[in-house]
Parts: structure tokens; sequence; C-alpha cells
């Protein structure tokens, strides 16, 4: 259910003086691009690393200082909303907004961030002005979104739609280490994940806003995207078994070769993808051998495939299509492989009330607007497991992202912040 003054179409239930302060967004996002950053100007800032620590303690300090509260669920989510002014008299359903903190390694300054800084941003324009809402505003920036260092891609918003069954339960980084102590650093607790669940209905809609990460508002001259879809996805880790060797004594017609088997594997996946056309992206980015030494036969692989497609059915047919050429690799190479991890997310729509009220909201800014996929997967897609979604993106220069040279100009990030309170304000 969502309360809207949507039904009466010209209604403005709040000031339309309300505006974010741009300044203080912008200065927020420069002083986030520090945390993580490489030499080389990239972020890396894995989910539950040192680095995502230090901006989860910048986020709590940037909200607890303006009089917001800031509190971390037991799957490392932060939550962040007004303090309470006494007992909550209709026990209002939440409006919940934000995205995630973590990265990708050697990452841009904007993907996730942005949209949580935003949310931070409105909520204290809310608290400032004291614009009381019909729901509750809360702001999250969910945990482990990325899956870079713990491939549980979507952790945190997993775990706060209830999808605690596909989560791991002994969740370990790519070298085997548990999440548990990390986790518990960053105020989670492995054991009570439970209590980060979120029931459908107590949220009355999850808005997210954040970069396009490609070209498509840009190449179009549109300063706000109205997302339709996100694509749904398949991650699979694959552990490749061989026999390490002499690579100068070793005869070939002997070899048990990973690294063979595993480039084999990875032109298998392009092949999907580009030459039969099975989804609508394939990727291998991941890809480590051992012991990875110039003169030792690789004895070990592992890589990470990830699959990408709108429609549901062919997601799952690429998927049994790669696993099958997977097999017959194995086979052809003498190697055995283990499936470590699969992470699946459908494909989502998101809420045609709330796609209204972005698209009025940019139109009263005066701001030229196109409604577009998502190429990228967020927390959305699992907010939406429990409440109506809406996603608003904002043009990706160069349509690159997941890149230190990732970018948006300050114009867009801050008109994209706008549309985001005024969509906050009619919904
Ligand atoms: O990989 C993605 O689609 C997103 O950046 N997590
Ligand atoms: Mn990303
Ligand atoms: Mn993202």
């Amino acid at each position: 259910m969502i309360v809207s003054a949507m039904s009466q179409p010209d209604t403005k239930p709040y000031p339309d003086t309300l505006e974010i302060n741009a300044a203080r967004l912008l200065g927020r996002i420069e002083s986030f691009a520090k945390i993580g950053q490489g030499p080389g100007g990239g972020i890396t800032r894995e989910g539950f690393s040192d680095a995502d620590l230090d901006a989860r303690a910048a986020l709590i300090g940037e909200a607890r200082a303006c009089g917001l509260e800031a509190d971390v669920d037991a799957a490392g989510n932060i939550l962040i909303r007004r303090a309470a002014t006494g007992p909550d008299p209709a026990h209002r359903k939440v409006l919940m907004m934000g995205s995630h903190l973590d990265t990708v390694v050697n990452a841009g300054r904007l993907d996730g961030v942005y949209g949580v800084l935003a949310a931070l941003e409105v909520l204290q324009v809310l608290a400032e002005s004291g614009t009381d809402l019909p729901c509750e505003p809360v702001a999250v920036a969910f945990a482990n979104e990325e899956g870079a260092l713990f491939p549980q891609p979507f952790w945190g918003s997993m775990a706060l739609a209830g999808r605690l069954e596909e989560l791991p339960a002994q969740p370990c980084d790519h070298d085997g280490h548990s999440l548990r102590a990390p986790l518990a650093r960053a105020g989670g607790n492995l054991d009570e994940l439970e209590s980060a669940v979120w029931p459908t209905g107590s949220v009355a809609a999850y808005l997210e806003l954040h970069i396009e990460q490609g070209p498509v508002l840009e190449r179009a001259g549109r300063q706000i995207g109205v997302v339709d879809a996100i694509t749904g996805r398949a991650v699979l880790t694959v552990q490749v078994t061989g026999a390490s060797g002499h690579a100068g004594t070793t005869p070939m017609d002997h070899r048990r070769d990973a690294m063979v088997a595993a480039a084999r594997m990875v032109t298998a996946v392009e092949h999907a993808s580009k030459e039969d056309g099975l989804c609508r992206v394939a990727t291998v980015g991941r890809l480590e051998t051992q012991p990875n030494s110039p003169n030792s036969i690789a004895g070990t692989a592992r890589l990470t495939i990830d699959l990408r497609d709108t429609d549901p059915g062919r997601l799952e047919r690429v998927e049994a299509t790669v696993r099958d050429a997977i097999r017959v690799i194995a086979e052809q190479t003498g190697t055995r492989v283990d499936y470590l991890a699969t992470t699946r997310s459908t494909p989502v729509a998101t809420a045609q009330e709330l796609r209204a009220a972005i698209t009025r909201s940019a139109e009263e800014l005066g701001l030229t607007h196109r409604t577009l996929p998502s190429g990228a997967g967020h927390d959305a897609q699992m907010v939406a497991d429990i409440a109506p979604i809406g996603m608003i993106f904002v043009p990706s220069i160069g349509g690159v992202s997941h890149v230190p040279e990732e970018d948006t100009s300050p114009a867009d990030l801050v008109s994209g912040a706008q549309v985001l309170l005024r969509t906050v304000l009619r919904v």
C-alpha cells in the first residue's frame, strides 16, 4: 500500500521550497571518496574490509552529528532514522531509501555511496524543516552489495528481505576466512540474522537513487532515469581441480591442467552470450590459479561467472548451458569442478505508482527524463520481495562504472537528490 498524494494529482502536501543542500551533499560525496582511495584514484572498500568499516563509521558519525539515529542490524546494514519524538502513535509504515557503501576493487566514487548520502541528505532536510510524512522515512546503507571480498552479493538486502535460506550458513571470503568476525566488527551478528528481517508490509515503499553506470541517459541527453526493470543475475563461483606439476618434464598427454580448463570455461561463458545470444551479458571477472608459478602446471583455478538477463527463463537456460559446457570441459581436461557459491537474483519490475511519482517530480523540477531498465543489479531487487520499489538514475559520464573514471556532473548529482526528495514528499 503506498500512501500517495498521487490520487489527487495536483495536491502538493508539502512546500515546494524544500530543497536538498547541494553543497552539503557534494561535500560529503567528496569526503567519502577519500575513504579507501588508492594511489591511482580508484576506491577499494570491499564489504566488511577495513576501508568499509571506515566508511561505515563516517556515515554513522555524519548521521549522529546532525541529530539522527544510526544503528547497525545483525546483517551489518546501517539504518538511519529521526530520533523518536515519543511513541509512534500510528506505528507508521516506513518509507525506506538508500543504497550501499561498499565497492568493487578499484571502483569509482559514486556507485552506491551516492544513493546513501542522498538518502541521508533527504532525512536531514526533513528533520531540519520539521516535515512529517505519513510514513517514517528511514535511510539505509546495505551491507556487502557488491560481494567483492565475501562473494555473497546483496548480503544485507537479502537479510532485510528475509531471504536468509539463500545466504550460506558459513559465509567465507575467497580464501575461506569466515565472515563471522568482520561482521561482528561492523556491528552485526551472524547468529542473529533473523532479527534483521523486515516483515512484508512493514515497508510502504523503497526508493534507490543510483548512477546509471551505462551510456543510455548520456546518449539520450536526459537528466533523470526512471527505472522500469532491474536485470536478473546468476553469479557462480567455480573451483577447478587438476594436478600441478613441472612445466618442463610433464608430457602434454599426462596433464590435468586447471589453467587450460579454466581458460576454456572463460571462452565458453563469453560464447554463450556473444555468439549464441543466450543472455544479455556474461562475464568472468575474477580468475585465480594455484600455484600461479611460471614453470608449474596450474593445479587449481577458481573463477566467478556472472550471467545477466531481464528474462528469467533465458537466465535459467543460459545457466544450465554454461554448467553443461563446464562439465564437458572438465571431462576433456581430466579436472574436477566444484560450485563453491551460487547467488541468483531474479529480474524485478519497479512499482508503477513510484515510476509515476518519480516522473512527476522530475517534470516539476523541469528535468528531462526517460524510462530505462538497469543492466546493473541493485539492492532494490531484493527489497522488492517485501515492498514496492522505485529507482532513480542519473547519467554516468562516458557510461563507465566500476572504474576510477566513473563520474557524474555535480548538477546531475544534485538533480537526482532533489528528485528523490520530491518523490519522498509525494509518496
Ligand atoms: O554488479 C552489479 O551489477 C552491481 O554493481 N552490484
Ligand atoms: Mn556496483
Ligand atoms: Mn551499486
